[in-house]
């Protein structure tokens, strides 16, 4: 039988309640399709650094290297940094292993509301491809006179042609694999950024002229927030920076109905290290420790994670199970309209499963 080691880190607030979850979903999957996962459980986090001063080890990523794929829940403490603990722990992970597509689907299920009048059950399907391990989240700057009236802060983006090529033609794979509306739309904001961006709009034309099947449009971020809005059904891949598309994919999960479905995957298509897989939320203290957070989100991340391990069948299963549930309308958390709890919720994708 085919075991799966698979890195667990449910982290801090709904993180823990939305882990336990997905884990649950795997192991029936795993019942139905003969493999087995072996899970690593590592208790980083806020906790951790509560008691140690850091957000992991320093061994960590030696830790997760040997693993077969990371599941993650949220990061985040109400009373540490933000920055503290981002980069104490999910930044450190993509940029080691490498993961430099973060692929973010869209898709608005039937039975499900989307903030916009116009959209009906599967007129929204998009992915949105973010560059993940540079751009501006690249970590490089400094502050000069830190903690003085004439304090300086500089912030460096950095914008490589091998990170922008890799990402594009990520994007462009991708168009192509899903077989949809086969369009790419870049986003930039090359009109003020006339570097770095400028650089990237060169790139994607360069990259573009390998797939003359594939249509392609540019956008500047502003217009591609306006045109999230203004025509969701147009889109089929879309392209962005770390931060742009960290931005726009908010907007996406919204327009599908909630961040509480937002999967995502962060993957080293070259597979020379574990990808990573989590929910596009975060810890949400607003709710945490009630029961109610929507563990859809993390268990289409686990399904994001099937078909990244070669067991497509199974991803799709799982994916047609959610359908289902979301579809009946019975079983729904309250981001979503319902009064289920987590584990209600759970427990519908795993009689569908059944
Ligand atoms: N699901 C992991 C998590 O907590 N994400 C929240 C977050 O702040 N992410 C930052 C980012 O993806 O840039």
């Amino acid at each position: 039988m085919k075991t799966f080691t698979i890195a667990v880190i449910a982290g801090d607030g709904v993180g823990t309640e939305v882990i336990p979850q997905a884990k649950r979903v795997l192991e029936k999957i795993a019942e139905k399709h003969d493999v087995c996962f072996s899970f690593q459980d590592f208790d980083w986090g806020a906790n951790h650094f509560f008691r140690w001063g850091r957000m992991m080890p320093a061994g960590a990523i030696d830790l997760l290297q040997p693993c077969d794929a990371i599941l993650l829940g949220a990061v985040g403490h109400p009373e540490i940094p933000d920055h503290t603990t981002l980069n104490g722990l999910l930044l450190p992970i993509r940029r080691a292993f490498d993961q430099y597509a973060n692929v973010r689907p869209a898709y608005l299920y039937p039975g499900v509301d989307s903030p916009l009048a116009r959209p009906k059950g599967g007129d929204i399907d998009f992915v949105v491809v973010r560059e993940n391990t540079e751009g501006e989240y690249a970590q490089v700057g400094g502050f000069v006179y830190q903690m003085q009236p004439e304090e300086i802060a500089i912030q460096t983006s950095v914008f490589t042609r091998r990170g922008i090529d890799r990402i594009v033609r990520f994007a462009f794979d991708l168009a192509v694999k899903r077989n949809k509306k086969k369009r790419v739309t870049s986003v930039t904001k090359s009109n003020a950024q006339g570097y770095s961006m400028v650089l990237w709009d060169r790139c994607f034309e360069e990259v573009a002229a390998e797939y003359p099947h594939v249509e392609t449009e540019s956008l500047l971020v502003d217009a591609a927030a306006m045109n999230f809005i203004r025509r969701p059904e147009s889109f089929d891949v879309v392209v962005g920076s770390n931060l742009f598309a960290d931005i726009l994919s908010d907007i996406s999960a919204i327009l599908v109905g909630s961040m509480g479905l937002a999967a995502s995957a962060n993957l080293d298509p070259l597979r020379r290290f574990p990808s990573m897989f989590e929910p596009v939320h975060g810890s949400a203290p607003d709710i945490a420790g009630k029961g109610v957070v929507n563990p859809l989100a993390t268990i289409l991340s686990a399904g994001m994670m099937l078909d990244h391990l070669g067991m497509g069948d199974a991803a799709r299963e799982l994916e047609s199970a959610i359908a289902m549930v979301l579809a009946e309308g019975k079983v729904r958390t309250p981001d979503i309209g319902g009064t289920s709890s987590t584990e209600e919720v759970t427990e519908a994708v795993l009689e569908k499963l059944a």
